[in-house]
């Protein structure tokens, strides 16, 4: 087949599912096409089967906010005009969903039929997409696309519920790519880090609200203050300066290390020893997925679809939002019983590798293939 796969470029889930997914389906044969407004930054490297097609936009003086979204409406035109692309896959609805529609409907005026399918990751619904601002149109353009999926059970009842919705949706979970993600040996890392041989706390988000970064620096503390630990926080983004002062204000700092953004977060989670994720919502928690790859244990808040994830008392421990002395209680536990430690990491892994990419990557394939199939059928019988 060939394949437009239309996502954000930048650090965030979907962006990261998208590009990954992309990948393996050139890996199996497929001719993959990115469209975006910069190159993916998991897509460092050349493959044969991929392209990526940047949208540009000239910015006229008479744009505040210049129109992206026909930008992209226009580059998927051309895209699947000249590359002949079999499907188009939107992932994260805003804006991509209704662009894609747009495209869609253009090419149909030119006598070419492409189905579209959009996968939903989350805040594209729960947050961002249910406010008034984005609703009427995000709702039109999942009822419009040819194929609905849903990265969590979670969020497809979200979806049904904050939206007036027609379509199906499919629920395909979010993958891992247990060859990238693993335990391995990284001692002269491990005693960089933690050189008395502390346990090692780990959290990675884009630093947003939702993320309650602070519930994290609050949780190390109340560690910290029971047995030498150390923490490391990965990414970066608006709620980071709270979560530095926060530390600050905690006396914590000599043990808190601020990373910023970094490429390589397997390599750091091969040596953590528990991830923490207290978010106020989560439709998947992809970052869980990837520590408990990792063999490592998750202590999170029970919301959206993490607990499709994080088993409580299998794989780590689930909270109440915001309940940060029974996270920190737990950690402890874990922490002072290395028995419990070895299994919750065993069993972590064994998760995990239900999300096998491997398993995964062939249900899209289905659905596109059905999808195809589908606008083809329909068109015929038109
Ligand atoms: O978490 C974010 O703010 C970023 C967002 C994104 O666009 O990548 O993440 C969402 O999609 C991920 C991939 O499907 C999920 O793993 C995250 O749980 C989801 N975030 C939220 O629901 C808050």
């Amino acid at each position: 087949m060939r394949i437009g796969i239309v996502c954000y470029p930048t650090y965030g889930g979907s962006g990261v599912v998208a590009t990954e997914l992309g990948k393996a389906l050139a890996d199996a044969g497929h001719e993959v096409h990115f469209i975006s407004y910069k190159q993916p930054f998991r897509l460092p490297h050349f493959h044969e089967r991929i392209t990526f097609h940047e949208v540009s936009f000239s910015n006229y003086p008479l744009f505040e906010f210049p129109p992206y979204d026909t930008a992209l409406a226009s580059k998927l035109v051309d895209t699947v005009k000249f590359s002949k692309l079999d499907i188009i896959h939107v992932h994260y609805a805003i804006p991509h969903a209704s662009a894609a529609f747009l495209a869609k409907s253009i090419l149909r005026e030119q006598g070419i039929e492409v189905p579209v399918v959009t996968t939903l990751h989350g805040t594209d619904i729960t947050l961002v997409g249910k406010d008034v601002t984005y609703a009427p149109v995000v709702s039109f353009s999942i009822n419009a696309s040819d194929g609905v999926t849903a990265v969590s059970e979670s969020l497809k009842k979200d979806t049904y519920e904050y939206f007036d919705i027609t379509n199906d949706i499919e629920v395909i979970p979010n993958f891992i790519d247990l060859q990238a993600f693993q335990r391995f040996d990284k001692e002269h890392f491990k005693k960089a880090i933690a050189p008395s041989g502390e346990p090692i706390m780990v959290h990675t988000s884009n630093f947003r609200k939702v993320k309650r970064v602070e519930d994290v620096i609050r949780i190390f503390s109340k560690v910290r203050a029971e047995i030498p630990t150390k923490m490391l926080l990965i990414g970066d983004g608006p709620e980071r300066k709270k979560a530095e002062a926060l530390c600050r204000e905690l006396g914590t700092c000599d043990d808190v290390r601020f990373l910023g953004k970094q490429d390589a977060v397997g390599e750091l989670l091969a040596v953590a020893d528990l991830f923490l994720m207290p978010s106020q919502t989560e439709s998947f928690g992809l970052a869980a997925l990837e520590a408990m790859a990792c063999q490592v244990p998750v202590i999170s808040s029970n919301a959206g679809g993490i607990p499709e994830i994080n088993i409580d008392g299998e794989t780590g421990f689930l909270s109440d939002v915001g309940n940060v002395d029974e996270m920190a209680a737990n950690a402890l536990k874990m922490f002072q019983n290395p028995e419990l430690q070895e299994k919750l990491s065993r069993q972590a892994l064994e998760q995990a590798r239900k999300f096998d990419l491997k398993e995964i990557m062939p249900q899209y394939e289905r659905f596109y293939r059905l999808q195809i199939d589908r606008l083809a059928a329909a068109t015929t019988v038109a």
